[in-house]
């Protein structure tokens, strides 16, 4: 049988970064069908492309995954892929939360053949089998322990994802006109991928707006760190072998949540070698301990991902996170950025202790902080989580059903101390303020003492999270964003060169690769370490 995964585009901007379960569910797929994977973030395609494209490819199964704010758009082209006579099962956070919905036994429409409910490890091998005798039940779900709850599988065994051979052209972040002129780039940059791994599912921490603790459970389960390692060596090899970058985005949802196992596992990748740049979440409480953040920054680590939500303790008092404390942001990243690694710092607006003028209260203390890349979103009630059955009870909630007419930044209940618009205008302004030109500039001068990789990758990240908010699609979103920040590009550009004409004049290798040595020549200190983005 030949199948089809897909992901819907998310509207705004391309993704980043591919979604691991369509690499997973791929290499657990049963011998003998052949599976083929559609990005629409990254290959973006209307309904009636991809239905022709799927008769084109002869698919007779199609697997669509989503995201609550996604779901919208998903079952838009589950419909006209059923309506093209091909079977649809859709899986993923939405939904498990919601199965009724997607198989219209909530009284709506019909927009899945089956759902996989929870983690689909062991049930896809199933799917798969039922569907190619034309035998799909409407429902899988893991099956159940003593206790009634799902069965998680163990990830000691963890699947081998072929990342040394499968086709990731449509992820590649290099453009592909400018493919082969980039490759002569030093040691090569004429592919750069960000590749989504996994070392362990769950959390414990259980926090109010989240879905992980009630879908992946309260109890951490990890991989062997030989596999993660060998995910990270075969990944290194295909860059070095296609003149390319690689880096890894950790996607588990504390990297850090045992901190004993996680100091051995970057313990391992150095001993292994294993090293690429990498970026993870990791919450504030756990990132106290010196050793730990050496380890991080030895074993590759570039960014991390903190979940801060608030500056109001009373916040994070209200959505059971006061685990991670405010009073405590700055020196934490201060720790971090003595050894070059900076932090995706993320807020939500439309707590209920939050007032007019939450967004310049934050972005003062953003101010005082070492710079990062702050991202605002909305306290959003994602179905099946203790907020929205909170807001349901309390009669908050505008629109239920927000997923259904999905509007970006518009909360879908009422904060307790602004209004929804309020809301919105605060997240829009503390967006614009954050990702200006001028704010670009302040952020890469603040870091004018570290060598010139960390600067270059520091406004590189700045151009591609502005695009979470300001759409940022096609080449013309993109020429506009660059010409409005094209002082601070040419600074560093002539930093570059100068880097390198002292190279050649030092009668060096020359090297137009922008790496550690390269910068420590301009900035006198020492690399860190030399693969960095
Ligand atoms: C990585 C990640 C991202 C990445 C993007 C996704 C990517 N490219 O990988 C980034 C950082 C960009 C991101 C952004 C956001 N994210 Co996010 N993200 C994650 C994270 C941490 C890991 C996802 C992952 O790969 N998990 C591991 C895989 C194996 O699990 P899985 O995807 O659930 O897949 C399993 C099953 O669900 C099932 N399955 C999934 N799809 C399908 C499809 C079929 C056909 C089948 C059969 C089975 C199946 O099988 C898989 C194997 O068991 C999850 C949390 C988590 N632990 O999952 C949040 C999570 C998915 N994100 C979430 C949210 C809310 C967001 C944002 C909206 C946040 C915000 N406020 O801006 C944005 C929106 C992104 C956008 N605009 O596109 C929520 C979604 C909740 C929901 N109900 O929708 C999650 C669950 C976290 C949470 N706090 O609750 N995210
Ligand atoms: S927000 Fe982070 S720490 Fe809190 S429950 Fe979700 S994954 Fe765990």
């Amino acid at each position: 049988m030949r199948i089809l995964l897909y992901n819907p585009d998310n509207g705004v901007t391309r993704n980043f970064m591919p979604h691991l379960w369509m690499f997973l569910l791929q290499s657990l797929t049963p011998p003998g069908h052949e599976v083929l994977l559609v990005d629409g973030n990254a290959r973006a395609m209307s309904d009636s492309e991809l239905v022709s494209f799927l008769r084109k490819e002869k698919i007779q199964l199609v697997g669509i995954g989503a995201m609550t704010r996604m779901i919208a758009k998903a079952y838009r082209v589950a419909d006209a892929i059923r309506a093209a006579g091909i079977p649809v099962v859709m899986g993923g956070p939405h939904v498990t939360e919601v199965p009724d919905e997607a198989l219209g036994r909530d009284g709506g429409p019909c927009h899945a053949d089956a759902v996989a409910l929870g983690e689909a490890d062991e049930t896809w091998p199933l799917i798969v089998e039922d569907a190619a005798r034309g035998q799909l039940k409407q429902v899988y779900q893991p099956e159940r322990d003593s206790k009634g709850l799902d069965r998680k599988p163990a990830l000691n065994v963890y699947p081998l994802i072929r990342w040394d051979k499968l086709d990731l052209g449509q992820f590649s972040l290099i453009p592909k006109l400018l493919r082969p002129l980039m490759s002569k780039l030093g040691s090569g940059w004429g592919s750069f991928h960000v590749v989504p791994i996994e070392t362990g599912r769950g959390c414990p921490y259980g926090c109010e707006f989240c879905t992980v603790t009630g879908f992946f459970g309260d109890s951490i389960r990890f991989r062997t760190n030989e596999s993660v390692i060998d995910e990270l060596l075969r990944l290194k090899a295909r860059a070095k072998r296609e003149r390319g970058k690689v880096a890894v985005f950790f996607i588990d949802d504390n990297l850090a949540i045992n901190i004993k196992r996680t100091k051995s596992l970057l313990r391992d990748i150095i001993a292994a070698g294993a090293q690429v740049p990498w970026v993870a979440q990791i919450s504030a409480n756990l990132l106290r301990d010196e050793e730990l953040i050496d380890l991080i920054a030895e074993s590759g680590g570039k960014w991390v991902f903190i979940g801060m939500e608030s500056i109001d303790p009373a916040n994070m008092a209200d959505v059971n996170k006061n685990f991670s404390k405010p009073e405590e942001y700055g020196a934490v990243l201060k720790r971090l950025a003595q050894r070059n690694i900076y932090a995706i710092t993320s807020f939500i607006f439309g707590m209920d202790n939050d007032t007019l003028g939450v967004a310049d209260r934050t972005l003062k203390e953003i101010q005082s902080w070492p710079p990062g890349l702050p991202v605002f979103g909305q306290l959003t009630p994602f179905p099946a989580t203790p907020l929205y059955d909170r807001l349901e009870k309390a009669g908050r909630l505008v629109r239920p059903k927000h997923w259904l007419d999905f509007s970006p930044f518009v909360m879908a209940h009422n904060p307790l101390k602004m209004t929804i618009e309020e809301a919105r205008a605060e997240t829009k302004h503390a967006w614009s303020c954050s990702y200006s030109p001028e704010q670009n500039a302040h952020a890469v001068d603040s870091i004018s003492e570290a060598p010139l990789q960390y600067r270059i990758s520091h406004l590189v990240a700045r151009l591609f999270f502005r695009g979470i908010y300001f759409p940022q699609l096609g080449w013309s979103a993109w020429l506009k964003v660059i010409g409005q920040n094209r002082r601070t590009i040419l600074r560093l550009a002539k930093d570059s060169l100068l880097i390198a004409w002292r190279t050649s004049k030092r009668n060096m290798t020359p090297q137009l690769e922008i790496d550690g040595g390269d910068s420590a020549a301009l900035t006198g200190k020492s690399p860190v370490h030399p693969e960095s983005v």
